[in-house]
């Protein structure tokens, strides 16, 4: 019998490199579509990646730019349209099959499957951006996957807020710790913790240094060797997320005030825990 009955899925970052050659890609058409002059190049993307939302990021950089609209209003109504115009074009480029899901993914969601344990989505982007790449990978029928499914539009303050997460864990009717969540950035990663979640952390592109303190676990991707409180595991594993569980609950810093526990193992970036 397993402790963990269900694994939260982090998207952008997580399952696919979709941030670099997605988003960003899709934000730059969508510039050129609307006649606006900018272009995120591949450094400049990565800063503004502090930044979680895409409608959020662009009014972000807009408000460094001399040649944005001065008004607050004109802003945001160009925000709206670059995103809206962004989210076809990375449609577009999902189903041009430009994107895979990361290594792992797919063999450890069937596994969760097979052994009965529920899988959720706790996403910052938007749902039409989430049905965009599952349905592409995983087809039409991919909602049925997952007992839960959780986006920007259900939980508007998002990641590093927990909320995201608390409603995935509130649909899915699970508690905390009998979960594991899948992330790839530290903003994602805090906003697991601060919702109480023991975290396996698969850094994405952009985020390979961290910090990564607070995950239960850091490993290059979920088909990486894992060597954990003297048990080795050829990759990451029901099995393995299950021993994850018997870790400390984890905590965040400040994040005692919000009924948090004791803080988790730390593990370092090759997958090799210390807790
Ligand atoms: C990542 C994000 C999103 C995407 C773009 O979310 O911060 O904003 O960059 O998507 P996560 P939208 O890692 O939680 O999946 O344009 O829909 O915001
Ligand atoms: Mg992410």
């Amino acid at each position: 019998m397993h402790r963990l009955k269900v694994v939260l899925w982090d998207v952008d970052g997580t399952l696919a490199e979709t941030e670099r050659d997605g988003h960003r890609v899709a934000f730059n058409r969508a510039f050129s579509e609307c006649g606006v002059p900018w272009f995120w190049d591949v450094d400049a993307y990565g800063r503004l990646l502090d930044v979680t939302g895409g409608y959020e990021r662009l009014l972000f950089d807009m408000a460094s730019r001399e040649d944005a609209p001065v008004e607050a209003q004109e802003r945001e109504r160009l925000a709206r349209l670059l995103h809206q115009v962004k989210n076809r074009h990375y449609a577009e480029l999902v189903a041009a099959k430009e994107i895979e899901l990361r290594p792992g993914v797919r063999r450890l969601m069937q596994e969760c499957a097979a052994e009965g344990i529920a899988l959720a989505i706790a996403t910052t982007t938007g749902r039409k951006n989430v049905d965009s790449l599952l349905a592409h990978e995983l087809g039409p029928d991919w909602e049925s996957l997952f007992a839960a499914v959780a986006c920007a539009e259900d939980a508007p303050v998002k990641k590093p807020d927990p909320s995201v997460y608390l409603v995935a864990l509130e649909r899915v009717g699970n508690a905390a710790s009998a979960a594991v969540a899948i992330e790839d950035s530290p903003n994602g990663l805090q906003a697991a913790v601060r919702a109480g979640i023991r975290t396996v952390l698969t850094p994405s592109t952009y985020f390979r240094k961290g910090p990564f303190s607070a995950a239960a676990l850091v490993v290059d991707n979920l088909n990486a060797a894992v060597s954990l409180r003297g048990r080795e595991y050829e990759r990451v594993e029901v099995r393995l997320l299950d021993e994850l569980l018997e870790s400390e609950p984890p905590s965040w810093p400040g994040a005692r005030d919000q009924g948090m526990e004791a803080p988790s193992p730390t593990v370092s970036p090759s997958g090799t825990s210390s807790g």
